[in-house]
Parts: structure tokens; C-alpha cells; sequence
């Protein structure tokens, strides 16, 4: 098997080693890019080359596309893996590799153009007969649009920004009177964010859980899942502890949930590494959310209970190779839960980034931690404050909460504050042992005065 002999990381941090460490397993020889501030870490440490892009600010470095290409092509990498975050969802970007016969390890730009636009995905998915919330075709174009397509489907609605996917420039509408300004604030929002303010409108579900499946795709269109993971805790849209496979999933509800997300991958020509993000609502009823078109920070979890490993896999299919396995090859065993690990503020989450005096990662049976910290490290502000992953993988839920209570308690990291804290609180929590839990798990858990998180501003 030939695959690359070179590739080049255009990320930094864990994810930046973490795929280090799958191109040396692969023979394949590796070239990461960095930032002025990056200059003293891990993965330039480990890579084989180097080369400093420009100054902190990512606009300048992580993100800038003549540089990372011209480092690309002085270094004679065939390919350039984009982690997640920075360009890996940049459909320009993908296209600038392929101007220079860069190989994108990843999805085609047209996947990630339709991926991106999310009510474009929408209305693909309503075409091709998979289920999505009830809402609207097509961005609303004004708030009467707005308020005809709510009344016909029902309140409350929920306002999605088109150029968004977590969060940004959304908004949920209890009722009519609430329409216009509701409106007016959520468009404000997407535009000021993503420089769009294209809405789209869906019936609101109350309680969901967030289940999103692992998918991998060939350039042939064969295309198989890896089970679903449940990452319904979330804070202000963003996830801070998934889980896989989801707890109350029997094989029946994997292979529908599985058969929906190639159903759905299909619909898209899909390449490479994926995830089909669903609503599963409280009546049992799955719907398609969005497409995520990048390895996902949470794709461990599927690791260890497949053996897959999800980032070899994207550099084969990137090659051009067939997919190695078979949906039959996939077997599914015991529960993995990770943690993902701040720099920051566990009461208020606000970061701490500063020099961290020493590092200590669990270890042991089952435990695997995703990190490139390393004791007397400084974590830089101008980076998101993710610092490590802590994985873990039990023959059932039960061990592995326990594992991870366990880990946690190992885990040393003198210096700054970090989430640590709070998850011990998550995982001695009845509600999240019991499985009671779905998105709105910290908000009631903050309303109902068992504090677990602040309430934000
Ligand atoms: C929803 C929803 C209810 N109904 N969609 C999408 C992104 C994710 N981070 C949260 N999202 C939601 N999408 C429909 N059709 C509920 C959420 C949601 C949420 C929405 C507004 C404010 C806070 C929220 C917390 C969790 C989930």
C-alpha cells in the first residue's frame, strides 16, 4: 500500500499530535506548521519537520492559506491533513490544495460547501427522504416569512443561522408575540459571526438528546458507520463529555440510526471521515441536525469501542484507497466515556491560560489521555482552551465512570485551573449515572440549585 510519504499537519496541539502519531505508525513522514507562540511544543518537538507560518494570531498563521501551501510545497508534502477547527472546514482551502496537487485529507470541497450551508443540507436531506425537523425550505427572508412558516408548523420554533452548526445566531421563539424581535436579534448575531444571516426556522424539540454517528466513505461511494456516540452534554453549545455507544441504544436503534447516517452520507457523495449529527427527541422520533465534515474531537470515543483508528483511516481513503472494512467487520465493545479538559475557570468557565508547573496524565488500564501539555508548558491565550482528552474504556457504563472518576483523581496539572473539577461533579451526579440526562442537563441542573456550572452572564 502507497500512501504519502509526506504529509503536512496544518494544526497545533493534541490533534496536531495526534495525527503525528498516525502518520509514524504509517511510515509516513510528517511536517507541521506552527506559530511563533508554538514554537516550544510537543508536536514541533515530535515531527519530523517544522515550520514557523507566521505570528500568534491564527488569522496569520493556522489560518492562512498562501503560507500553509507555500510550507506544503517547499517541504514536499503530498498531502496536508487539517485536524478539526482552523481550515478544516474551508471549502477555498481545499480548492488551493488542489490547485497546487496538494492532496486535502478530508472531504471535497462541494461536501463541505454543502455540509456548511445548513439549510441547504436540510432541504438535500428532506428531498432524499430523510427525516428532519419540521421547519423551512429554504432561509426565511424576512420576519413575516418568519412568522407564516411558525404558525404552520407550531410554537415554539427555533431560529438557526444557515452559516452556523452550534450555537451562534440561534434562537428559541415560545411564542408569536416574541417572533419579530427574535428575529432581528438571531440574524444580527449570524451576521456579525459568520458574515451571513441567512435563518432557517425549526420546530423546537424540547429535551433532545444530541446522538451523532461516525461514518467513513471511499472514493468508490462505499460507505460504512461506526456506531453512534451520545454528546448530549453540552455547555453553551459546547460539548464538554460524549459518550460511545449511547446508552440506551440496542442493536435495532444502531442499525437504524446507522443505515439513516449512510443513507444520509450517500445523499451527500460523501468522502472520507464524517459525522451525521441527529436530534433524537423524547418520543423516540430521529431527525437529521447537520453534517459535520472533519474528524471530530470527540472521534476517541468511537476508537475504542471499534479498534478503528479513525485518522489512519481518513489518510488511507484520502489515497485513494477502497475501505478495509466491512459494516460485518465493525464490532462494538464495552463504553467509553471522554472528558474534555479546559484551561479554565471550573466555576465560571472563563480561561486560565499560564504556565502549567506540572503535568501528571492518568494512566492504567483502559485509560487513554489525548494531550500535547507537557509540565512547564505555557498555555498561549489566542488559542481555544482545550489542554487534554481523557478517554476511557470500561466493559460497561458503570466502569467506565468509574475509571474516569479514578483518572480524574490521578490526573495533575498545577498551574492553571481546569475543568477537572466539574466533571468529578458530572459523574457523582444520579441524573448522569442514571442515564437522565439529555441537552439541557447542566441548565436544570444550575435552575434546580444542584449547582454544576454558573450561570453564563
Ligand atoms: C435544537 C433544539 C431544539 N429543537 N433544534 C443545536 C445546536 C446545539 N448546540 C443545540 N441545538 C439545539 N437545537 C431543535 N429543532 C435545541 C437545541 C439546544 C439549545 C437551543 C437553544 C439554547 C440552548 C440549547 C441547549 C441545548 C440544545
Amino acid at each position: 500500500m502507497s500512501l504519502f510519504n509526506k504529509i503536512l499537519i496544518a494544526n497545533r496541539g493534541e490533534i496536531a499530535l495526534r495525527i503525528i502519531r498516525a502518520c509514524h505508525e504509517l511510515g509516513i513522514k510528517t511536517v507541521v506548521v506552527y506559530s511563533d507562540v508554538d514554537k516550544n511544543t510537543l508536536p514541533v518537538r515530535l515531527s519530523d519537520e517544522s515550520i514557523c507560518i507566521g505570528p500568534a494570531p491564527a488569522r496569520q498563521s493556522y489560518l492562512n492559506i498562501p503560507a500553509i501551501i507555500s510550507a506544503a510545497e517547499i517541504s514536499d508534502s503530498e498531502a496536508i491533513h487539517p485536524g478539526y477547527g482552523f481550515l478544516a472546514e474551508n471549502s477555498h482551502f481545499v480548492e488551493a490544495c488542489r490547485a497546487s496537487r496538494i492532496t486535502f485529507i478530508g472531504p471535497s470541497a462541494e461536501n463541505i460547501r454543502v455540509g456548511g450551508d445548513k439549510s441547504m443540507a436540510r432541504k438535500l436531506m428532506k428531498r432524499k427522504g430523510i427525516p428532519v425537523v419540521p421547519g423551512s425550505e429554504t432561509p426565511v427572508l424576512n420576519d413575516e416569512d418568519a412568522l407564516k412558516i411558525s404558525k404552520t408548523i407550531g410554537f415554539p420554533v427555533i431560529f438557526k443561522a444557515s452559516a452556523g452548526g452550534g450555537g451562534k445566531g440561534m434562537r428559541i421563539v415560545q411564542e408569536e408575540k416574541d417572533l419579530p424581535q427574535m428575529y432581528y436579534m438571531a440574524q444580527k448575531e449570524a451576521l456579525a459571526a459568520f458574515a451571513n444571516g441567512d435563518l432557517y426556522i425549526e420546530k423546537y424539540i424540547p429535551d433532545m438528546r444530541h446522538i451523532e454517528v461516525q461514518i467513513l466513505a471511499d472514493n468508490k461511494g462505499n460507505i460504512i458507520h461506526l456506531g453512534e456516540r451520545d454528546c448530549s452534554i453540552q455547555r453553551r453549545h459546547q460539548k464538554l463529555l460524549e459518550e460511545a455507544p449511547f446508552m440506551l441504544a440496542d442493536s435495532k436503534f444502531r442499525k437504524k440510526i446507522g443505515e439513516l447516517a449512510i443513507k444520509a452520507a450517500k445523499a451527500f457523495k460523501y468522502r472520507n471521515a464524517g459525522t451525521i449529527e441527529f436530534i433524537l427527541a423524547n418520543d423516540g422520533q430521529i431527525y437529521f441536525m447537520e453534517i459535520n465534515t472533519r474528524i471530530q474531537v470527540e472521534h476517541p470515543v468511537t476508537e475504542m469501542i471499534t479498534g478503528v483508528d479513525i485518522v489512519k483511516e481518513q489518510i488511507s481513503l484520502a489515497a485513494g484507497e477502497p475501505l478495509s472494512l466491512r459494516q460485518q467487520d465493525i464490532k462494538f465493545s464495552g463504553h467509553s466515556i471522554e472528558c474534555r479538559i479546559n484551561a479554565e475557570d471550573p466555576e465560571r468557565f472563563i480561561p486560565s491560560p499560564g504556565k502549567i508547573s506540572l503535568f501528571v496524565p492518568p494512566g492504567g488500564r483502559g485509560v487513554r489521555t489525548d494531550t500535547a501539555v507537557y509540565s512547564g508548558w505555557t498555555v498561549p491565550a489566542h488559542y481555544d482552551s482545550l489542554i487534554a482528552k481523557l478517554i476511557v474504556h470500561g466493559k460497561d457504563r458503570k466502569e467506565a465512570i468509574v475509571k474516569m472518576k479514578r483518572a480524574l483523581n490521578e490526573f495533575i496539572v498545577d498551574g492553571i485551573k481546569t475543568t477537572i473539577p466539574f466533571f468529578l461533579k458530572i459523574l457523582d451526579d444520579p441524573d448522569f449515572v442514571k442515564g437522565n440526562i439529555n441537552t439541557h442537563f447542566l441548565e436544570r441542573k444550575n435552575n434546580g440549585k444542584q449547582i454544576l456550572i454558573q450561570k453564563a452572564e
